[in-house]
């Protein structure tokens, strides 16, 4: 048995971490000279570590953590259904109480016409389910050149061989042979980083129009589904021109493209409303969910489908499923979390409260020099570092340096920050209290002088040519 415990002292728990637990998008150097941070409990939005600090989580985890750390109902909820039915499956005709409840529940939150749910246990395998569906679903209705999936540069949709592929990551197809065949990318519509002069209704539609080129320069008879996030979360909190989602939706309507709605991080509230496809006004025909689900208490994800799709898909035997779909604690959990985010009229604290308080507080950070503009829909945010304001500049060091410098700032301010390339990003809890987001702000401040500071002193404050 182990006799490594939460009292151990930092120094001897991160070398053992670096010795035997291979990380995500880490390195063994990385692992080696810094040592993992190591998070010991948590409460509401508040992380304690190893040595005792009280950080405040600005990403809810990795945006999931939707109604904060420490809610004991949802322990007691987990310990039932494992004295209960700790397992079981949903292959081979059988089912339990926690999947055909969850899966009523996650109907009667979606928009109109989503009534179905595939259950996966990420984001990461929903959309591996998605690229079945959808390929099957124009298969069995007689049309089966239409396999093409078109998503953008710069999306998340997992870490998976198929989500890898949706994905839009350069640095992640370099590894591992991706993309699979049949994904294709077209631009993202950061009009921040990429818009140049253009107004940001202009560009909008420009980019969108990109959607229309894919499809005709492919064949339309070629096409099965556009996979997006209603806005991108780990590309940067990037959210779209108004024009945008009007005129990709009138595209997928025209050439009969399934829109599949990325909502991992935007779903269960995190915009304002229960999916991010409501707050962009979009109707999609499929919806990945996971993350917000749970608020992350156990992992559990899926794919929630409209009726017509739904009943193609059934109408033959769809021979696809995961060990853990629907897993009964993992669905107790969620219907839990459900019932908290409701009866606590979470969303509504989102837009009246949490929603207003963070926009007031990142409007006074738009005035420190690094900083080059505030993006924000609900409770995602993000913030472009830059040398200069007026011309969008971007910093002469590699993309990156500067935003992972500020990152740095943030935590020795204990504050969890995170950086896409030089942009921050916010993302808490989103039962996160006014007071909460006055610390979040005056430590974001803090860090924010301290790199400006550090800038100066290395001579980084310069623009690229
Ligand atoms: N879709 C979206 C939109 C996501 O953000 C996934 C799918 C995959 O979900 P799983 O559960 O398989 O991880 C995600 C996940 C980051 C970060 O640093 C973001 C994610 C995961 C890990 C890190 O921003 N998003």
């Amino acid at each position: 048995m182990s006799t490594i415990t939460n009292h151990m002292p930092t120094a001897e728990l991160q070398p053992l971490d670096a010795a035997h637990h291979m990380h995500p998008f880490t390195t063994n150097d990385e692992l080696a000279d810094k040592g993992a941070r190591i998070i010991t409990r948590a409460k509401g939005v508040f992380l304690t570590d190893s040595d005792g600090n009280q950080i405040l989580d600005g990403m809810a985890g990795l945006w999931c953590v939707n109604i904060g750390y420490g809610r004991s109902e949802m322990a007691e909820v987990a310990a039932r259904q494992m004295m209960q039915l700790p397992y079981y499956n949903t292959f081979f005709m059988t089912t339990h109480v926690p999947a055909i409840a969850l899966a009523q529940e996650i109907a009667k939150l979606a928009p109109e016409g989503l009534n179905h749910v595939f259950f996966a246990s990420s984001g990461s395998e929903a959309n591996d389910t998605n690229i079945r569906m959808v390929r099957t679903y124009w298969t069995e209705k007689g049309k089966a050149s239409k396999s093409h999936i078109i998503s953008r540069k710069n999306a998340y949709h997992g870490s998976s061989v198929g989500s890898g592929s949706l994905g839009g990551m350069a640095y992640m197809h370099a590894q591992g042979g991706l993309p699979i065949p049949g994904i294709h990318h077209i631009n993202q519509p950061d009009w921040w980083a990429e818009g140049g002069d253009m107004t940001p209704d202009a560009f909008g539609m420009s980019r969108a129009q990109e959607l229309e080129d894919k499809i005709l320069e492919l064949g339309e008879d070629k096409v099965a589904a556009f996979i997006a996030e209603p806005i991108q979360g780990a590309g940067g909190v990037i959210v779209p021109p108004d024009s945008y989602w009007p005129e990709i939706q009138r595209i997928c309507d025209k050439y009969e493209i399934l829109l599949i709605a990325d909502e991992v991080i935007c779903g269960f509230g995190r915009t304002g409303n229960w999916f991010g496809s409501q707050t962009m006004g979009i109707r999609p025909q499929i919806m990945t969910i996971a993350k917000g689900l749970s608020s992350g208490y156990q992992p559990i994800g899926g794919s929630i489908v409209c009726d017509e799709v739904a009943e193609v898909i059934g109408a033959t035997e769809f021979n696809h499923g995961y060990t853990y779909s629907g897993h009964p604690v993992a669905a107790a959990v969620a219907l839990e979390n459900l019932r908290i985010l409701q009866d606590e009229e979470i969303i509504t604290h989102v837009r009246n409260v949490s929603a207003p308080a963070l926009q007031e507080g990142l409007e006074k950070l738009r005035e420190h020099p690094l900083v080059g503009g505030v993006s924000l829909k609900g409770m995602m945010a993000s913030l472009p570092l830059t040398p200069h304001k007026e011309s969008r500049a971007k910093f002469a060091s590699d993309a990156g340096t500067v935003g992972y410098m500020c990152r740095e700032r943030c935590f020795a301010n204990n504050l969890v920050m995170r950086h896409v390339g030089d942009r921050m990003i916010i993302s808490p809890p989103l039962v996160i209290q006014p007071e909460e987001i006055d610390v979040l702000i005056t430590r974001a401040a803090k860090a924010l002088d301290e790199t400006y500071a550090q800038l100066k002193d290395q001579n980084l404050l310069r623009s690229a040519s």
